[in-house]
């Protein structure tokens, strides 16, 4: 058994950079990760279109200036390989694997109270103890596969995008099925259908998308980025949402229409998220919400030449941006193409599986591969995967059974010394995530290196400050449009799952600025010990 200061779980953008930070801070740690190599989420999601939705320039470490001088990105959006090969050089840069023991599940995390410490065990049968352990699973990890009736009947091929085979798939030739139009859908769908014989596409909600306009990385833009890192480094982490899009802080109220329409036009031509921004209280302001959406919907009608196909592909039932919107590339042409169709599955449901396709209520479908892009058991999904148990035998499932509670996203009451990285009830997944990954790991790293120099090694939230901050999450979230929409945010995608609004929307800067509170206040709403 090793023994440790610290067992971090995972070994993607949040691992990595623990181990480096909490290296050079003095601490023995090891991250241990399912996977054969490092990557997480850019090392599992390997499907056709595989690319992140946040520019290049923003999605990568800001906390080291050489790393950032030497890495060139490729493209204004990375494709997954480019991630993937950024995150090895990371490691390799860093010397960060010698502290990574790979193709190990972690399985159990017990808190022993008597000597302060947890034990984590594994599936190969690994056992390790250590003082502190952090979780940096990610918030889409535990991809959903649902139980279609019959699916083991089909004799096809089966791929699911969140563990794409590492050989890559042909689909020359082939009659082909996805199932799922999320962004995993909407970014491997164009790509399947150039390759394909035909295309069937299987949708029950429509999304909204925009497009990347991606493009060769232009060397200007990149020079004037690392032209005064300091800088670039500052504006990240004062931005509420991690990334250096201009938001604009004006309300559409009282603009003229032309002088909207005209901006509208200006922010989608710019491309991504820069839409989100277009106006202040596009995510809590229904009329500004209805208008941005509105320029969508006329958009896909503007692009898709069946005007029975657009009218199916115009989400309609939630307010743009409460589903995380998709970033794509040439999407919505793709229904132009003669091998594409689209099944409406709210008109025509999926009834089972067959052995040569599936039946939907009106006509039976043979393909020869399906692929779901069906999502993730998100924000919760990796924390409750491991069994882990807190004090007085408390399981985190029983705690978390009417849905996530913590203080700060970071820490959960009754589980001394669990640290989550980007844990529900912090702003995660509405932000970038490399920068609130950063953002968690040096508070966290901090947290650690504060409590050894007062000769403490426990530290655990208050229920009191739990139940504040859980309060807090769900009254901001209330006054937005965000849970209206039946989102993996509030986990509607999973039956069952409790109907809690998971991450906090009130923003980096606001959050950092507590968080830093916090700890200037002397760790104000946490017990520390001995
Ligand atoms: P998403 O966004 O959760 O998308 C999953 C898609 O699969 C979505 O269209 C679902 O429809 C659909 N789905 C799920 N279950 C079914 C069943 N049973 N039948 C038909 N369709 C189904 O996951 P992604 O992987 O695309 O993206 C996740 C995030 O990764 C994304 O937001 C970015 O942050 C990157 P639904 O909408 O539930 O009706």
């Amino acid at each position: 058994m090793e023994r440790l200061d610290v067992v971090v779980v995972g070994a993607g953008f949040s691992g990595l950079y623990l181990i480096h930070r909490l290296r050079g801070a003095g601490f023995s740690v090891r991250a241990i990760e399912a996977g054969d190599d490092v990557g997480g989420t850019w090392y599992w999601n390997r499907y056709p279109g595989a690319r992140c939705d946040v520019e290049s320039l923003d999605y990568c470490y800001a906390f080291d200036d050489e790393l950032l001088r030497e890495w060139h990105w490729k493209e204004r959006y990375s494709t997954q390989p480019d991630i993937l090969d950024y995150l090895r050089h990371v490691a390799e840069r860093f010397d960060l694997r010698r502290d990574i023991t790979f193709n190990s599940r972690v399985t159990h995390a017990t808190w022993h109270e008597t000597d302060g410490r947890w034990q984590v065990e594994t599936d190969r049968g690994g056992t390790f103890e250590a003082t502190f352990l952090i979780m940096a699973t990610g918030c889409l990890s535990v991809p959903r596969m649902p139980e279609f009736p019959d699916l083991d009947c089909y004799g096809g091929r089966v791929y699911y995008t969140a563990r794409w085979p590492h050989e890559g798939v042909d689909f020359a030739g082939l009659d082909v099925a996805v199932i799922g139009t999320g962004s995993s859908g909407i970014q491997s769908i164009p790509v399947i259908a150039r390759q394909a014989k035909r295309v069937t596409v299987f949708q029950r909600t429509p999304n909204f998308s925009v497009p990347a306009f991606n493009a060769p990385m232009d060397p200007e833009l990149e020079r004037d980025a690392m032209a005064d890192i300091p800088a670039r480094r500052q504006a990240l982490r004062a931005s509420d949402s991690g990334y250096l899009i201009v938001r604009n802080p004006e309300k559409l109220d009282g603009k003229p229409a032309d002088e909207i329409e005209r901006e509208l036009e200006r922010r989608w031509n710019e491309g991504g998220f820069n839409l989100l921004n277009v106006y202040d209280g596009v995510t809590s302001d229904p009329t500004t919400n209805a208008i941005v959406a509105d320029f969508i919907r006329r958009r896909i009608r503007a692009t898709v030449k069946d005007p029975k196909i657009a009218n199916k592909l115009c989400p309609t039932n939630h307010p743009f941006g409460t589903k995380r919107p998709c970033v794509d590339i040439g999407y919505f042409e793709t229904y132009n193409r003669e091998n594409v169709e689209l099944v409406d599955l709210n008109e025509t449901p999926i009834e089972n599986f067959t052995t040569g396709g599936l039946r939907t209520s009106d006509r039976n479908f043979d393909f020869d591969a399906v692929v779901f892009a069906t999502g993730f058991d998100a924000m919760t999904g990796a924390l409750l995967a491991v069994e882990i148990t807190g004090r007085r035998g408390l399981s985190l499932r029983d705690k978390w059974a009417h849905g996530p509670r913590s203080y700060l996203g970071l820490m959960v009451a009754g589980f001394p010394n669990l640290f989550t990285i980007t844990g529900p009830g912090s702003p995660s997944v509405l932000t970038n995530m490399v920068t609130s990954i950063e953002q968690h790991v040096e508070w966290v790293t901090d947290c650690l290196s504060n409590l050894r120099n007062r000769q403490q090694s426990r530290i655990e939230a208050t229920e009191a400050a739990e139940d504040d901050w859980v309060a807090r999450v769900n009254r901001e979230a209330d006054e937005t449009l965000y849970p209206k929409a039946n989102s993996w945010y509030v986990g509607a995608n999973v039956p069952g799952k409790p109907r809690v609004f998971m991450p906090y929307v009130g923003g980096l800067d606001v959050y950092r600025k507590l968080c830093d509170e916090v700890a200037a206040k002397d760790y104000e709403g946490f017990v520390a010990g001995r």
